[in-house]
């Protein structure tokens, strides 16, 4: 093993005592040996430090009984070189730390990496020199380093956090991390042993002690779930599905949402009996393997609370089987976090361990620790006298080792511990602006921790040696996010964070675990691939979101933010580029309702509600059919009319189903989609006055229909928007039905195609201006543009009924229905709106596909409610009456 005296590598310079390198890496984990190697490899000299004795990273410290990565090995491992690839093979499916050790031994021997690896030298300080534009590094043991890069390949999790526990000093029997094991075996054969923490460490260490000790007491805060391993060889399906296509499976990794190629789920647990459910849980409990645990049950597992609570139940149905004393069942049973949002864990034997005579299981919740004394641990209820105490008390997570080296300074003297005081920003979890040259491998605002490592590893160092590389040959010397970049990509963070449960729960991926620590999700909750594609374009676009500079160049800025959209509309809009859809308006009329109907049949199917009844009712000239939806709760219940979108040419009652449906379970309320007349058959101003019709019938029909008597509501998207916003002012008109409220989402409201997101948004969302032009001439004759029965920005908007108006960022319509609320309010309706930010068009009829369009439909379910709800002193509200009240957002994502 090399020794802390390693001279300095042949191929660094030094001046004054400093070694002079091109890029100096800290840590000699898989990171690290990746980039040394490729490094090297393309021409720069690099000098690797690592606190440790030898190569491993995390690898070299979590020693403790048990230690095994809880990611398939055949996944777990290097991809860059195929030839590395058939050089090794993994023994177990879940290999052992030590097994893992020598594989990164084997690397780093392979590609002769030792040499520039100066072991047992932990960097102290790091400074920008901004004369010279290199930082300069200094150690514990007084070497300095000067380079032009300085990477951070410190891992996610290798910063100890302290227990927290007051006397931990005051002990005289033995103490272990399992995050510093010993390098000689620990012997618990005859002892107490207390464990506190249960954690993925706690729990792969427990059984193995237990299997030891006289005695062991595990002390448990909070309890976990957990996935037995079912280790043994690789299982043959996977084998064969990698030895297939070895390239292609590795494509398939990285560009899947956690970095292990499993398909996508499209099947809802609604969808699924109890039977079918648990069926599939089965398979994945007897497959032991958090990935497909985590991702191959139903589509809605991970980002719907509902959801979730399926898989929860089903786990804590296997501890209650396994585990006799129900007591310590319920103990070990987690009720206060989603499954997947804090890390499960993978074991062996762990929670058939407590069913062991030498095991006591103390549930901290009831009796706390209240301080380690020299010979045991006292709680508010009892002491306990044991010999040994192995504190698996986690790590202060993705911030935690970069951190360690303090201060880093950047430029203008700037301390990252200031710029991070309220928790990490940075730009792609790679950069941080005032910090110039410096790169995190997996750091905080990448998918690091949620993926699987290695695979995220590979995506960063391979994008930063081609930055360097790019750099080189285009004569720069500095790269530096912009301010702008890195606020942008703060607020997708924040977005992304919204599509999963990992929000919901206290854990180290929100920074609970650490007394002080700022919360909020740190992690990349987007997905690998994705992530993937947005580095990607980055540099598609001209390294948008970065400041390059070099001695003899203008300095390049191109200054911006890389994602405005929201993450999942994001995702829908590349999956319709990629599926190169031809423009609706191409297709002719029938065509293009034979398409909307193939789209419509490709979404997920709606939740289900109490009753869905088809029926007819009587329309301005005839019958027109409906779809009412009716809640599972006892009515009866507020009607709300609802007019579909589709330009007034496509759709019917049914084509904005599964919204109706999400509507009608958030509301609380009956929703009739009224199947009104469309063009060219009936033009301009059929929709309209079908749409008052029925409105009318349905207010005179509402006790028929299970409904309350009294005003109903009104609400519709896009052009089924414009009927609603129309019958209203006719509803006013023609005296009566009453009204108590109207729902206005992203709604035609005038015919003029001048106001700036007409332009902005021509093309590229879904509802392009083309599109637009194509409806309203089927629909309506120039001449006909300016009557309030389609255009009802020009109509008197006074004595309306209250209004919630919806309108997206990225639509051509956005500006007209802002237009609508402030003429609303201008003429003293009461009016509140909300200005979707990042969403399209389509965002929040795209139920269960825009998952953030959530807390939207929160949003307008809320307003109805409020809607429904009269004044003492009045039957239905008047002008004026009300006055504008401000909603919050939920703070989570409910199933309705
Ligand atoms: O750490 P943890 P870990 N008094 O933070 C408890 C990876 N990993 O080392 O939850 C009492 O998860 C704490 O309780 P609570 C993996 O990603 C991977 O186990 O804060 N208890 C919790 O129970 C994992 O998620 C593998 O209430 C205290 C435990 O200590 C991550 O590392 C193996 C306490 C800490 O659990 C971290 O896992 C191991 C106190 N004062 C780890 N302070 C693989 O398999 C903390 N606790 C690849």
């Amino acid at each position: 093993m090399p020794s802390p005296a390693v001279s300095a590598p042949a191929s660094e310079a030094t001046r004054d005592g400093t070694a002079l390198v091109d890029v100096a890496v800290v840590g000699a984990g898989f990171a690290g040996l990746y980039l040394l190697h490729l490094l090297r490899k393309v021409g720069f000299v690099t000098v690797v430090l690592d606190e440790a004795g030898d190569v491993g990273g995390t690898w070299y410290w979590n020693r403790y009984p048990g230690a095994r990565c809880d990611v398939q090995t055949i996944d777990y491992s290097y991809t860059f070189d195929p030839e590395l690839e058939k050089a090794w093979t993994w023994s177990e499916r879940y290999a052992t730390q030590s097994e893992i050790l020598r594989y990164l031994g084997f690397v780093a021997e392979r590609y002769d990496l030792r040499r520039d690896i100066r072991f047992h030298t932990r960097v102290t300080a790091a400074t920008w020199d901004q004369a010279a534009e290199r930082w300069l590094l200094t150690t514990a043991y007084g070497a300095t380093v000067s380079c032009r890069y300085y990477i951070m390949a410190t891992g996610c999790l290798s910063s100890p956090k302290p227990p927290e526990i007051d006397g931990v000093s005051n002990f005289k029997g033995e103490v272990y991390f399992t995050g510093r094991w010993p390098h000689e075996e620990v012997k618990f054969a005859g002892k107490r042993v207390a464990v506190i923490g249960t954690g993925s460490s706690g729990i792969q260490a427990i059984p193995l002690i237990a299997e030891q000790a006289a005695h062991l007491t595990v002390f448990q805060r909070t309890p976990n779930f957990a996935l037995p391993a079912q280790n043994g060889p690789v299982p043959a399906d996977r084998v064969a599905l990698l030895e297939s296509d070895r390239a292609g499976y590795r494509e398939q990794a990285r560009w899947s949402l956690s970095g292990v190629p499993w398909p996508r789920q499209t099947i809802f647990s609604w969808q699924l009996s109890d039977a079918e459910r648990r069926e599939r849980f089965e398979k994945a409990w007897a497959r032991g393997d958090l990935v497909y645990l985590l991702t191959q049950l139903w589509a809605d597992q991970g980002v719907d609370v509902d959801g979730n609570k399926l898989v929860a139940e089903l786990v804590r149905e296997k501890i209650r089987a396994i585990v006799k004393d129900p007591k310590t069942a319920a103990a070990l049973s987690p009720h206060d976090h989603p499954v997947g949002a804090k890390r499960p864990c993978l074991d062996t034997n762990y929670y058939a361990t407590y069913n062991r005579p030498n095991v006591t299981m103390v549930n901290l919740r009831e009796e706390p620790i209240e301080a380690i004394t020299a010979s045991g641990i006292t709680t508010k209820e009892r002491s306990f006298g044991v010999d040994v105490i192995v504190f698996a008390t986690g790590f202060d997570a993705m911030t935690g080792a970069i951190m360690a080296v303090h201060p880093i300074t950047g430029r203008g003297g700037k301390l990252l511990s200031d710029v991070w005081a309220n928790g990490p920003k940075t730009y792609l979890g790679l950069t941080v602006a005032g910090f110039p040259n410096l790169f995190m491998v997996t750091g905080p605002g990448s998918p690091s921790v949620l993926s699987n490592m290695v695979v995220s590893i590979e995506q960063h160092v391979d994008w930063i040696v081609e930055r360097l590389i790019a750099m080189r040959e285009a004569g720069f010397t500095t790269i530096e996010p912009t301010e702008t970049a890195q606020a942008g990509w703060t607020r997708h963070l924040a977005d992304c964070s919204m599509l999963t449960l990992h929000r919901l729960g206290n854990t180290w991926y929100t920074g609970a675990n650490v007394p002080g620590k700022a919360r909020g999700v740190m992690p990349y909750t987007g997905g690998v691939g994705p992530y993937r594609g947005i580095c990607n374009e980055v540099v598609s676009r001209g390294m948008l979101g970065f400041s390059l500079a070099g001695p003899n160049l203008q300095r390049q800025c191109n200054d911006g933010e890389i994602v405005r959209l929201q993450p999942d509309v994001r995702l829908v809009l590349n999956m319709m580029t990629d599926m190169k859809l031809p423009p609706i308006e191409s297709l002719g009329v029938q065509g293009a309702r034979a398409f909307a109907t193939q789209l419509n049949a490709a979404r997920p199917a709606g939740r289900p509600v109490g009753e869905v009844v088809d029926s007819t009712l009587q329309g301005a000239d005839g019958s027109l059919p409906y779809r009412l939806y009716r809640p599972a709760t006892l009515g009866p219940h507020p009607i709300v009319v609802y007019f579909h979108g589709g330009g007034w040419v496509l759709g019917d009652q049914q084509s904005d189903d599964p919204f109706c449906r999400d509507m009608c379970r958030r509301t609380g309320m009956i929703f009739v989609s009224v199947g009104y007349r469309h063009a060219p058959e009936h033009r301009f101003p059929t929709a309209a006055e079908d749409g008052y019709a029925a409105t009318r019938w349905i207010a005179e029909h509402a006790a028929e229909l299970g409904g309350m008597p009294g005003p109903v509501l009104v609400a519709g998207w896009s052009a089924g928007g414009n009927v609603a916003a129309v019958t209203c002012q006719l509803a006013r008109d023609r005296g009566g039905p009453q009204i108590s409220g109207q729902l206005l989402i992203c709604p035609v409201t005038d015919y003029t195609f001048d106001r700036p997101s007409y332009n902005e948004n021509a093309t590229g969302y879904f509802l392009t201006r083309s599109l637009m032009y194509w409806f309203w001439d089927i629909y309506c004759s120039p001449v006909d543009r300016t009557d309030p029965r389609v255009s009802p920005l020009r109509g008197k908007l006074a004595g309306l009924p209250p209004a919630f108006v919806v309108t997206c960022e990225f639509d051509p319509l956005r500006d007209e229905g802002i237009a609508y609320a402030e003429a609303l309010g201008a003429a003293g309706v009461p009016v509140e709106q909300l200005q979707a930010r990042g969403h399209f068009h389509a965002s929040f009829t795209m139920v269960d596909v825009v998952i953030t369009g959530v807390s939207g439909r929160d949003r307008m379910a809320e307003a109805l409610r409020r809607f429904a709800k009269p004044p003492k002193a009045a039957g239905h509200y008047e002008q004026g009456m009300r006055p504008d009240r401000k909603v919050s957002p939920p703070a989570h994502a409910t199933a309705g």
